[in-house]
């Protein structure tokens, strides 16, 4: 097997020349945002096996700089919805990790009050709107959260992270069509990652018309982007969601990415021969999170010794939320009968 999916943006090693407009302080922030992402990513995986995370799991490493970098330009009370690969955005978006761990484990106390587990994490006080399971599922309600935010005047913008497949479902171009008619303050974000399960990208659309290019036809601004970089990922959206608190509408962009493990689960799955283990290794040379920590240490904004000291609190934070996750209260039989609804 030949590596087919090759990266195709800068790469942080040639980066020295980026400059930023943001200070040390945010930067550092977004750094460490996404260490953190990546080693509460490793300790859900490394538990998985215990099977006592009752929830199936679609773990984002590799994706860390889309959801830092984009929900970094949002405020709390803009909305976001995804799929069901949710833990970098809740967590991103402000999301506490112990309702997170505590959802994973079907806790009562859960971001979700146990009913979602990780494809379905909610949590309105950090305007983690939802996440849905069905493939292109949030598309349309996070624009319908735009056009309450248009109607209603308010200063808000609504995000809707996709993945590659979700562009082949029609309720995704049936949203950006009347996003883009109403002029809706809305980001529709995908993360190519060039797979939907085992079926690579190209098994699925026509070659040589790239996703963003599909957008740009509905009239909309459209752009690719390098979603390795998280100062790419935030430059862009952060001029989108300018675009559209000013009332000039939605934008698409697209992020290249790579997801470094299997479709769910844990661990990688290339073996089952749908994509080159080579591929993998390919694109882990480019990791966001390395990457950015290589700039930083370039541009003398940060030190070992910092990484460190971050690396041993989110040790710590991780260990005490797993820790009130796993001792946290299972759902009573009662439960079953509150949050439901008839007619
Ligand atoms: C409407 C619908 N069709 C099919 C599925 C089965 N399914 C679950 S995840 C997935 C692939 C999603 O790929 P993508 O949207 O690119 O996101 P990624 O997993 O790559 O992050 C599919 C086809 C589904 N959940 N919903």
């Amino acid at each position: 097997m030949a590596i087919k999916n090759k990266y195709k943006g800068n790469g942080f090693q040639s980066h020295e020349n980026q400059n930023s407009s943001l200070s040390k302080e945010i930067l550092v922030g977004l750094y460490r945002d996404m260490l953190r992402i990546r080693r509460i990513e490793e300790a859900i995986e490394s538990r998985y096996h215990e099977d006592e995370m009752k929830s199936p799991i679609h773990l984002v490493m590799g994706h860390e700089a889309i959801s830092v970098g984009s929900c970094s330009t949002l405020k709390i009370d803009d909305l976001i919805y995804c799929g069901h690969r949710t833990h970098g955005h809740y967590l991103a978006k402000g999301g506490s990790l112990k309702g997170m761990l505590s959802e994973l484990y079907c806790r009562a106390n859960g971001c979700s009050g146990s009913r979602g587990g990780s494809m379905h994490l909610l949590d309105k006080s950090v305007g983690m709107a939802g996440s849905s399971a069905i493939v292109a599922g949030a598309i349309p309600i996070a624009t319908g959260a735009a056009l309450s935010f248009q109607l209603k005047q308010q200063d808000r913008v609504s995000v809707a992270y996709l993945g590659d497949a979700a562009t082949e479902e029609g309720a995704c171009w049936e949203a950006v069509n009347f996003a883009a008619l109403k002029k809706l303050p809305v980001i529709f974000f995908c993360e190519n990652n060039f797979f939907s399960v085992c079926s690579p990208l190209e098994v699925r659309q026509p070659p040589n018309v790239e996703i963003y290019r599909k957008a740009e036809g509905f009239g909309l601004p459209a752009v690719q982007i390098d979603g390795t970089n998280i100062l790419d990922v935030y430059d862009s959206t952060q001029e989108a969601v300018a675009r559209a608190r000013k009332g000039d509408g939605p934008t698409f962009i697209e992020a290249l990415t790579y997801r470094w493990r299997g479709h769910g689960g844990a661990g990688d799955d290339s073996a089952s021969g749908y994509r080159d283990p080579e591929e993998v290794q390919h694109w882990e040379q480019y990791c966001p999170v390395d990457g950015f920590y290589d700039y930083l240490i370039k541009m003398n904004l940060y030190s070992k010794a910092e990484k460190d000291l971050a690396e041993k609190e989110i040790k710590e934070e991780i260990e005490e939320a797993f820790d009130f996750a796993i001792s946290s209260p299972n759902p009573q039989e009662i439960d079953l009968y509150t949050h439901v609804y008839s007619q």
